[in-house]
């Protein structure tokens, strides 16, 4: 028996792991380990088979011109790359060759690494992540306000905590160690939950009020909360004088936002949300988080700077004297103060996109600027592209993701096995799994210290361990971060590393004559860490290092700054929620009857390789209520057609009581190209719904992709289908 961390999701539960002959046999969750009390969920205690999955690629692969794919080696691929990317350098400079990265770094640290430390080193400024097809507002949320340099509330010392559109229970997002457990132990200490979800979801049961409103009016909800707390007097009036500004200027903009209204748009009880105004103005402290769902459904950056709002009204951070949430391990100490950090720049810097005129904000370039970027002749054409992710399954709009990913020159993706995507590249790099690389905790502190605050361990915790198996014999596979070393070393290209968003200057060169290993690579991003990696990773179960416990430090003598609680742009957008025509707004009309909103499944995580075994149905069923599913005349296991303004999808309804009538509710990460596929086989693609032109966000292009008006029809294929009566 061994020990490691699962890297299924960014949770990082830690997990025993039975070796037999070479191979992982059994997962179980390691209750020797501190913080997580050995919760593992399902996807976990699948590793052991997901790495024996009889798709798994074992070599990598090259597309040949009939469109079929042959085994290439790993060295003959390096070649082909260096040769191929040297050529379209040439012909038309670096921002020719871009890259994405997403959820393969949560097994792959060290690709995050040296996927930028490779661009840098091309000179391309081309670098694309998820973050703008998830939750950008939470970081330009904060380039708005500002942060405070106290940091958050610590889970246990919140009297509140709310979370609007996330479902840590499935997620993990904001309660990462066994989320159950940490709620009953928030309540025990007298904590309460207030869950903003249009489904009555594992979390929302488990809260003490649950508002349960239409989809994408978070921003009417919050404003409103905002109105009762100032109209109540429940604000924190010190804390504002010492550390806030614009209260007056976000008093007048939150004046239309009276509960009658906002119960009135958002579809919940005037009563309900007063309720929740009085339990934030009771407590002392807490913490107002956002999940997915706001930022799926438009306006997700004007949600979060609300939800800051609210605690900054309240005092909701850090105090002089508290135990800091978030200290560092294995990245350089922080210093905690109580005391803003005032508001920087969201945008005006950086490169712009050729089209939409789209420009890098605190979340990065805007992904929506990408497929126009390799479609559009001319100077600066994107024409190569490194693809981690399941852009297909993922990416709104999939007709013009197939078109742009087939339009490159060269698209390289990394996979363990030939995934949709994976089917459009030019070359399919097989990667290691999770038990065949050395695991480190470091991903949560880089994110946590780039402003999520809903990852990584609220006290001094960290785990790295070496690859427990060695991969399949006769396997040639290669970690992702290896492809970017070995082809620039091929290209004549030194590398220095860059560590993505973890705030350290320092950028070590790299030995380009002896390859390191992977762990040597994982030092160099803890180069200057709190607790040395070596000392880390004596600790089989992983370790809290109370000597890195921190406490928040009084504020500088006479510090000026200020958060701010009326930002110009936001508050421009506030008044526009107020004066428009909600039901036009929503799209809501005698044809397009449902909203059809996002939600995770706990057995799936994103585009991820399924654990077919563990899931209760090998595809994403859409969630109606019962009710909803007996007027289409169906029954629970039926096919249905779900139509957007954008395309149709089929797939098969499942009752969930629990649910808004008049909601439908899809995971995303499922499905195939053809939107005809069957979805009992593959599940169905929700992005053949969404369209980067529907309501995009206009500095991160983020699209609706979620309150998405659609019907929904009993589909031909309908196993039973019965005459409505
Ligand atoms: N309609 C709709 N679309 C959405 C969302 C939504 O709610 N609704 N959610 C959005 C969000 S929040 C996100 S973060 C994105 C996520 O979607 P993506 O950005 O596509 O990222 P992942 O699905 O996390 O990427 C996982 C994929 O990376 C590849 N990969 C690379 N390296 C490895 C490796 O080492 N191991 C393994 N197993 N695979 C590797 C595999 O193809 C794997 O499937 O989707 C977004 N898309
Ligand atoms: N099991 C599992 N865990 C994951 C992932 C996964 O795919 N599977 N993905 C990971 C990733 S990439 C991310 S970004 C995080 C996301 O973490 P979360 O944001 O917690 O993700 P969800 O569980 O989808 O929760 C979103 C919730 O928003 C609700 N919702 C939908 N529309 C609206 C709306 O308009 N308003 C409000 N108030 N609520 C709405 C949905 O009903 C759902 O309960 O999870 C991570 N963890
Ligand atoms: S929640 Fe599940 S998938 Fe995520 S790390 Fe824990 S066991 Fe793995
Ligand atoms: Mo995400």
């Amino acid at each position: 028996m061994v020990t490691t961390i699962c890297r299924s999701c960014n949770a990082f539960c830690p997990i025993e792991v039975t070796i037999g002959q070479g191979f992982a046999t059994n997962v179980a969750g390691n209750r020797n380990a501190p913080l997580f009390g050995g919760y593992t969920c399902p996807k976990g205690r699948a590793l052991a088979d997901l790495h024996r999955h009889p798709d798994r690629l074992m070599q990598s692969l090259k597309k040949q011109r009939d469109g079929s794919f042959i085994p290439i080696s790993n060295d003959d691929l390096i070649g082909e790359l260096a040769e191929r990317l040297g050529v379209i350098i040439g012909r038309h400079g670096p921002r020719a060759v871009a890259a994405y990265l997403s959820g393969g770094v949560i097994e792959q640290p060290a690709a995050s690494a040296l996927m930028i430390s490779f661009l840098e080193a091309i000179g391309s400024p081309m670098l694309f992540s998820a973050s703008t097809i998830d939750q950008p507002g939470m970081t330009i949320g904060y380039a708005l306000h500002g942060r405070w340099a106290g940091g958050r509330v610590r889970p246990e010392n919140r009297d509140v905590f709310v979370i609007v559109g996330g479902n840590p229970i499935n997620s993990k997002q904001y309660l990462p160690q066994n989320p159950g457990a940490q709620i009953k132990q928030m309540r025990r200490a007298g904590g309460k939950l207030v869950v903003i979800d249009p489904r009555r979801t594992e979390t929302a049961r488990l809260a003490d009020i649950h508002l349960q409103p239409i989809p994408g009016e978070d921003p009417t909800i919050l404003a409103g909360l905002i109105h009762l707390i100032i109209r109540e007097g429940g604000t924190d009036r010190n804390f504002i004088e010492r550390n806030a500004t614009g209260f007056t200027a976000l008093t007048k903009a939150v004046a239309p936002f009276t509960p009658d209204y906002v119960a009135n748009r958002a579809g919940i009880s005037a009563n309900d949300l007063q309720r929740m105004a009085q339990v934030l103005i009771e407590a002392r402290t807490g913490d107002v988080a956002l999940g997915t769902g706001p930022s799926m459904a438009t306006r997700g950056i004007l949600s979060s700077y609300l939800a800051l709002c609210v605690n900054t009204l309240r005092g909701f951070w850090a105090a002089e004297g508290d135990d800091a949430m978030h200290p560092s391990v294995l990245l350089p100490p922080r210093t905690f103060r109580a005391q803003p950090i005032p508001p920087y720049p969201a945008w005006g810097f950086g490169e712009k996109t050729r089209i939409g005129g789209f420009e890098p904000t605190p979340a990065g370039m805007p992904l929506a600027a990408l497929p126009g970027e390799i479609l559009m002749p001319g100077e600066g054409q994107v024409r190569a592209l490194f693809l981690h992710g399941g852009a297909l399954q993922s990416w709104p709009q999939h007709n013009r993701t197939e078109e742009a990913l087939k339009a490159l020159d060269l698209l390289v993706i990394h996979d363990v096995v030939l995934s949709p995507t994976a089917q459009l590249a030019d070359f399919v790099i097989a990667t290691k799994m999770q038990f065949e690389l050395p695991a480190i905790t470091v991903l949560n502190e880089i994110i946590a210290n780039s402003g999520h605050a809903g990852y990584g361990t609220a006290d001094p915790y960290a785990f790295c361990g070496p690859a427990l198996v060695a991969p399949p014999q006769d396997a040639d596979l290669m970690e992702s971060w290896q492809t970017y070393y070995r082809v620039a070393r091929h290209m004549g290209l030194p590398l220095k590393l860059t560590n993505w968003r973890a705030a350290s200057d320092a950028k070590p060169a790299l030995d380009m004559d002896r390859e390191p290993s992977t762990m040597a690579i994982y030092e160099l991003m803890c180069a200057g860490s709190a607790v040395p990696l070596d000392e880390v990773r004596r600790h089989p179960n992983g370790h809290v290092f109370e000597e890195m416990r921190s406490t928040v430090q009084p504020p500088e003598p006479g510090c000026p700054h200020r958060l701010q609680l009326a930002d110009r742009d936001m508050l421009r957008e506030l008044a526009r929620v107020a004066r428009e025509d909600p039901a036009a707004w929503r799209g809501i009309d005698a044809r397009f009857t449902f909203q059809l909103i996002p939600g995770r499944m706990q057995n799936a995580t994103n585009t991820f390789l399924k654990a077919r075994g563990t899931l209760r149905w090998p595809y994403n069923p859409a969630f109606l209520h019962p009710s909803d599913i007996a007027d289409l005349g169906i029954v629970a296991g039926d096919e249905v057609r779900i139509t957007s303004r954008h395309g149709t999808v089929r797939a098969i309804v499942e009752e969930d009581a629990g649910l808004r009538r008049k909601v439908v509710a899809l995971m995303h990460g499922f499905g195939t190209s053809r939107p005809d596929d069957d979805p009992r086989t593959h599940g169905t693609n929700v992005n053949h719904l969404t369209a980067w032109s529907d309501d995009f966000e206009e500095h991160t292009g983020m699209p609706r992709m979620g309150a998405l008006p659609v019907s929904i029809a009993p589909s031909d294929n309908a196993a039973s289908l019965c005459e409505p009566s």
